[in-house]
């Protein structure tokens, strides 16, 4: 049987650069050697107060997004999380087996719950396990995501390990693929935070669907550090972050751009990554504005994915249901 890869994005704003150089561009190549599923997770956005005349219209946008980057439909089953009821059906069992102090050491609950630690929804404490659900469903290899997931995927092998001990062999256990470079991009205006969807600073962000001019004007005004070489370095955050996203569009490494740019000051080496990105962008925009287009057709998508998942989370549930002592599935 074919391996598998399973990963997901939130619906919650515009997907990022951190998203495409993080997680969606190295979505595309996996669908030439796994079967690839692509899930637009839209129960885990319920774990932040979010706004409900919204949220469809973010589904069909990050279904775009995954489309216009290159995610082929033909080759991918790509979903919305809340078509397949099996998520959150996994998602209570695993709950039952996690454990509070595990997910108490969650670095993503312990930051987005900061100073509101008991008023804080239910369901952002139990994300995680959802998420481990999300892959086990299908028995995936391997997680495609960007640095900021590394724990949570420790987290699924753990429930997956446990489950297996207790129940018998039921799910593979699940490995988090993270690319070497552009893990982890961060904010234009301050290296030492992510770059992220839910930041409300607008200069902090490149969308992928900003045109050439906004592109532009936010790599204009990214912040530098101290001196006026282009090199990378500890020392050096700031252009370490640039010559990253630098390199990952343009193909030379990090050095040879040290070299290019030796001499050059930071104005000419913005000038010149502005239009590498704008470039490396453009096709991408271009199609997500024709997708846009036609809404209609990529809800029809998400409904021909929603089937083929439930396909196969479904199968996988039979086994789950038996194994835990709930016996046959309802209508199996
Ligand atoms: P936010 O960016 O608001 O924190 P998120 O992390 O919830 O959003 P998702 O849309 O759920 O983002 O993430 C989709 C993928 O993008 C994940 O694999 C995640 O690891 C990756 N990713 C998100 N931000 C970055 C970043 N700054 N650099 C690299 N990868 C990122
Ligand atoms: N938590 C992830 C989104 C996500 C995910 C998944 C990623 C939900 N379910 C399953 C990989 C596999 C994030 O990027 N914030």
């Amino acid at each position: 049987m074919q391996k598998r890869v399973f990963s997901g994005v939130q619906p919650t704003g515009t997907p990022h650069l951190g998203n495409y150089l993080g997680a969606f561009r190295n979505w595309v190549p996996l669908q030439e050697e796994y079967e690839t599923f692509y899930c637009i997770v839209d129960l885990h956005t319920l774990t932040l107060p979010w706004d409900p005349a919204a949220l469809n219209q973010r589904i069909v946008e990050g279904a775009a997004a995954l489309f216009a980057v290159g995610v082929d439909p033909s080759r991918s089953v790509v979903f919305r999380q809340s078509h397949a009821p099996q998520h959150a059906e996994l998602a209570w069992i695993l709950t039952c087996i996690g454990r509070m102090g595990e997910l108490r050491r969650m670095i993503q609950f312990k930051e987005k719950s900061k100073g509101a630690a008991e008023s804080i929804g239910a369901g952002l404490f139990t994300y995680p396990v959802l998420q481990a659900a999300d892959v086990l469903l299908y028995q995936a290899h391997g997680v495609p995501v960007g640095e900021d997931q590394r724990q949570h995927i420790e987290l699924m092998r753990d429930l997956a390990i446990r489950f297996n001990s207790a129940f018998g062999e039921t799910f593979v256990v699940p490995e988090a693929y993270i690319p070497k470079a552009g893990a982890r991009i961060m904010a234009l205006d301050d290296p030492t935070d992510k770059m992220s969807k839910s930041s409300v600073r607008p200069n902090s962000v490149i969308n992928l669907t900003d045109d050439a001019a906004l592109v532009a004007k936010k790599i204009k005004s990214a912040v530098t550090d101290s001196g006026s070489e282009v090199v990378a370095g500890p020392e050096k955050p700031a252009l370490t972050n640039l010559l990253t996203i630098f390199s990952l569009f343009d193909g030379a490494t990090i050095p040879q751009l040290e070299e290019r740019f030796a001499g050059s000051g930071y104005g000419d080496f913005k000038t010149a990554l502005a239009e590498v990105v704008v470039e490396g962008l453009r096709p991408i925009r271009e199609r997500y504005l024709e997708l846009m287009g036609d809404p209609g057709e990529l809800n029809r998508l998400l409904s021909e994915g929603a089937a083929a998942a439930v396909k196969v989370a479904e199968g996988t549930m039979v086994t789950v249901w038996e194994r835990v002592g709930l016996g046959a599935r309802p209508g199996a």
